[in-house]
């Protein structure tokens, strides 16, 4: 079992797509181990962006990322770093896949709807960025067949 985690962008959030994007990561048996909703500052998104700072596309993800809520998810499941990543599809929504999250609902790279860890090492630094221990649940995850 892994836990993964994602987060519901500021245009998904506007769009009201919160309860259908949780829903797809529920049908692929993911439990939520952590749910929060936040308004980013500029510093939360420098933090968590560590990496991205530098880069020319830098201004315009973080004044994306600060426009409005964003649902912040720990999931948890069999997998789940590599499932979450296959729901949500590839970063450029213009190279997802028909029926992922980004093929479906997003139109441009940096308003691309949703956000996965990459890895162990990202899921377990994106997690401690965002979730304290005792806010994250143990519980398994739903399955429909029963
Ligand atoms: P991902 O691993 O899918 O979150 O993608 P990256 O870490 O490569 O990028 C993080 C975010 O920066 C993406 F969700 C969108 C944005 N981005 C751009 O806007 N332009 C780029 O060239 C690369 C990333």
């Amino acid at each position: 079992m892994e836990t993964t985690f994602a987060m519901i962008k500021p245009n998904a959030v506007k769009a009201g797509l919160i309860g259908r994007v949780i829903e797809r990561y529920e049908g692929a048996r993911l439990a939520v181990r952590g749910l929060k909703i936040t308004e980013m500052s500029q510093s939360d998104v420098e933090g968590f962006y560590a990496e991205h700072v530098e880069k020319p596309f830098f201004p315009e993800l973080a004044e994306f990322m600060t426009s409005g809520p964003t649902v912040l998810l720990a999931l948890g499941g069999e997998d789940a770093i590599a499932v979450v990543r296959a729901l949500n599809g590839a970063t450029n929504p213009a190279n997802a896949e028909p029926g992922t999250i980004r093929h479906t609902f997003a139109a441009t790279m940096t308003e691309n709807v949703v956000h996965a860890s990459d890895s162990l090492e990202s899921a377990a630094r994106e997690i401690a960025f965002w979730f304290k221990p005792e806010e994250l649940v143990q519980y398994p995850a739903p399955d429909f067949r029963k």
